[in-house]
């Protein structure tokens, strides 16, 4: 059994203390000891009392997501332990000394009262993981604090300090100092006014104010529209919540909760969320790099351009704390830059998410300049200028001669050689790749991109400092694309040949919306602006015959001027200071006209094929990355996916999803979609093939 409950007694008081480190989940051994414990005080007639704490850093971290979508564990149920306490007829104090979440507080909310430490969080994020709070959560603290408050708490699935907890009524006290010391004091009081106990359960007054009050459930359904479209869990919380209030009968209401638990824990998005909580924490893990490779202290940073990127990156150190020096080419250039990020910063005042002397204390920590001389003392350098290997090799043979010894030298490149970065410098051990999104002071992802000397310590160091600004660090090798932009080709490839074969940029967009991405291809061009590609292809002296023909519908629209929301047309018409765009007839007429200038018949392509033919090469690329050893697990490349290029959570990413769908069913379509249309994309990925020939999936290679 894994876990345990110590058992101890002080004077009149049972101490039960759950251990199963490192934030004691409730696994088989903790279940069984909290029943047992509470049984063996219920028959001590020398204990009055009972105080049930956590060892270590956590209360109880809730029930043990491993087990969820297992074979059925051993010992005794959540459930039955909880009834063992519920009808406990000694008071039960929770003496909540760390995180207290999920089915942790839930055990709280069985306890007859609750104190807990300052720092104390408590929580029940389950519907972050596609479930509910199905430990009696859903019935007994609409009883507590009233439907309302309830349901906000358990529908946003945040955590609260203790003191609002209190504030909230979820805890009676909060209690300074040694924690268990706390419970026992608050035990002994209860014991002297008379040792009565509370259940949660026989409490109706709250959930009797409410009943009839369809205004509640109403506005709550309205705010999981609005913040969680898609998901299945929020409205099997409602349902739960109204049950609490409608149904007098307890135990009722306990059973549309298990109904509802048992349909979410059947869902797919919940096996899709439960996988992403593990795949975050795995992707940390670099299986040759132990756990304790000594890491380099960041204290400070330089960065290397100012622009879109350079900006964001700065103010990612800023919004930690981290001071940072940024470099520019010109004293013009600097102003621009620093100028956007103190607008940047003044929207966040202006929309009431950051206080004005926040903004002044982050631009304290940004200074200008434009001599390299003074990026000498920075812990880190990350070079963030435009996409050219010769311009960087450059730049890295100009740190090389000021950078400090140990400084680590990054490169945010989107796909570039890494290598070649470092061999124009001396010390290759300390070179890295840093790719970050746009806005990269918002986008949670970082591709760390580990060149052929990279030592250990670099990419431990760069992986942890990832996690100190708040971002989800993924590891890949050094190879063009890396892991993302590697597989969004064969996807921008995909959506502009569909095009060409008879679908609208409108539909591809509207079928990949629909799937739950934020942005399909062609709105994605509009922003990221069409005239990129255009104007490289013009620079390296492409011949028009020569453009890809994927490229051909951008490259006309550029002609034109419609380079995609900075000049308000692009792919889509944007009216005045909107970002929605509006399809546009020209636009169908110019991409109908390509196709017949290339000779493609078009015939109509359905919102089926439309979305295989977008995400299965994103999948096959997928796994020849896996085979190049690319991406270290599937699971990495799921996080990739996911937090850069906005595929649906409730997915679990690109391979979580083709699990789902079935490989076989999706390789099946590769090689159909291969002998109508051919090309690379279609030639399907040897480990695919295999994985398929052995009847199985991506998540056989987890390891
Ligand atoms: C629930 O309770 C359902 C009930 O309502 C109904 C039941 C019928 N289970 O995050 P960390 C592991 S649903 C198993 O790195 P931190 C984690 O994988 C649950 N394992 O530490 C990691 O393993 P490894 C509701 C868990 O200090 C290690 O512990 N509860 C669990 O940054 C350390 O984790 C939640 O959703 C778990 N519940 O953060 C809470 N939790 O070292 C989920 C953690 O091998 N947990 N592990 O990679 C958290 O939010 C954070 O882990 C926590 C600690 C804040 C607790």
């Amino acid at each position: 059994m894994k876990g345990t409950v110590h058992y101890e007694t002080r004077g009149n008081i049972a101490l039960m203390t759950v251990d199963n480190p490192p934030v004691n989940p409730l696994s088989s051994g903790v279940r069984q000891g909290l029943f047992d414990g509470v049984q063996t005080a219920l028959g001590d007639d020398a204990i009055e009392a009972i105080v049930i704490t956590g060892a270590g850093r956590a209360f109880i971290a809730g029930a043990d997501i491993s087990e969820f979508g297992a074979s059925a564990s051993e010992g005794v149920g959540l459930h039955e332990a909880l009834t063992m306490m519920e009808h406990s007829t000694k008071p039960i104090v929770a003496a909540i000394n760390g995180t207290a979440f999920g089915g942790g507080l839930e055990v709280a909310l069985c306890c007859d009262y609750r104190v807990a430490s300052p720092g104390a969080p408590v929580g029940l994020p389950e519907v972050k993981l596609g479930l509910l709070p199905g430990a009696g959560g859903t019935q007994r603290l609409p009883r507590l604090i009233g439907a309302e408050k309830a349901l906000g708490f358990i529908l946003s699935g945040d955590p609260i300090p203790a003191p609002q907890a209190k504030a909230l009524g979820i805890v009676d006290d909060v209690v300074d100092g040694d924690i268990v010391e706390g419970g026992i004091a608050f035990a002994k009081k209860v014991l002297a006014e008379g040792g009565r106990t509370r259940k949660i359960r026989d409490e109706s007054a709250k959930v009797e104010a409410d009943r009839g009050n369809a205004q509640i459930f109403a506005d709550a359904r309205a705010q999981a529209a609005r913040r969680m479209r898609g998901r299945f869990a929020p409205e099997m919380i409602i349902q739960c919540v109204e049950a609490a209030v409608n149904e007098p009968d307890f135990d009722k209401g306990m059973a549309v909760e298990r109904e509802c638990f048992a349909k979410c824990l059947a869902h797919p998005q919940r096996a899709a969320l439960i996988h992403l909580f593990f795949a975050e924490r795995e992707v940390a893990k670099i299986p040759d790099i132990s756990r304790d490779t000594p890491v380099g202290k960041i204290g400070s940073a330089a960065v290397i351009g100012c622009g879109t990127m350079g900006g964001g990156i700065s103010m990612s150190f800023a919004n930690v704390g981290i001071p940072v020096t940024v470099l520019e080419m010109n004293p013009e250039a600097l102003d621009k830059g620093l100028g956007v990020i103190k607008r940047n910063y003044d929207i966040q005042v202006s929309r009431g998410r950051m206080t004005a002397e926040e903004v002044d204390k982050r631009m304290s920590l940004l200074t200008g300049t434009t001599s390299y001389e003074d990026l000498g003392s920075a812990d880190i350098i990350v070079e963030a200028v435009y996409e050219n290997l010769d311009l960087k090799c450059e730049i890295f043979g100009k740190l090389d001669k000021v950078a400090k010894a140990g400084a680590i030298l990054a490169s945010n490149t989107s796909g570039l050689d890494v290598d070649k970065m470092a061999d124009a410098t001396s010390r290759p051990e300390v070179v890295i790749g840093m790719h970050f999104f746009s806005p990269a002071n918002v986008m949670r992802l970082v591709e760390v991109v580990r060149g052929a000397k990279s030592s250990h310590q670099t990419i431990a160091t760069v992986m942890k400092l990832g996690r100190t600004l708040n971002k989800i660090s993924v590891l890949s090798g050094n190879a063009p694309g890396f892991i993302g932009n590697r597989m969004l080709g064969q996807y921008t490839r995909q959506a502009g040949e569909i095009i060409l074969q008879g679908a609208t940029p409108y539909q591809v967009d509207s079928v990949i919306n629909g799937f739950g991405m934020p942005m399909g291809p062609f709105q994605m061009n509009d922003l990221v602006g069409l005239d990129l590609g255009w104007r490289a292809r013009k620079l390296a002296g492409v011949k028009p015959e020569d453009v890809p023909i994927t490229a051909r519908v951008a490259d006309k629209l550029c002609e034109l001027g419609r380079f995609g929301q900075k000049t308000s047309r692009g792919y889509y018409i944007y009216p005045e200071g909107s970002r929605a765009g509006q399809p546009d007839p020209e636009v169908v007429a110019l991409v109908e006209q390509t196709s017949a200038e290339l000779g493609i018949e078009r015939h109509k392509i359905s919102d089926e094929e439309v979305l295989k033919r977008c995400l299965y090469p994103l999948i096959n690329e997928g796994a020849r990355i896996l085979e190049d050893g690319i991406a270290i697990r599937p699971c990495d490349i799921d996080i990739v996916y996911i937090n850069g290029y906005g595929f649906p959570e409730v997915t679990g990413g690109p391979m979580f999803w083709a699990d789902q769908q079935g490989l076989d069913t999706v390789l099946a379509d590769i090689k159909r979609f291969g002998e109508i249309y051919g090309g690379d994309a279609w030639k399907p990925a040897p480990l695919l093939e295999k994985l398929v020939a052995e009847g199985k999936g991506f998540g056989s290679l987890q390891g």
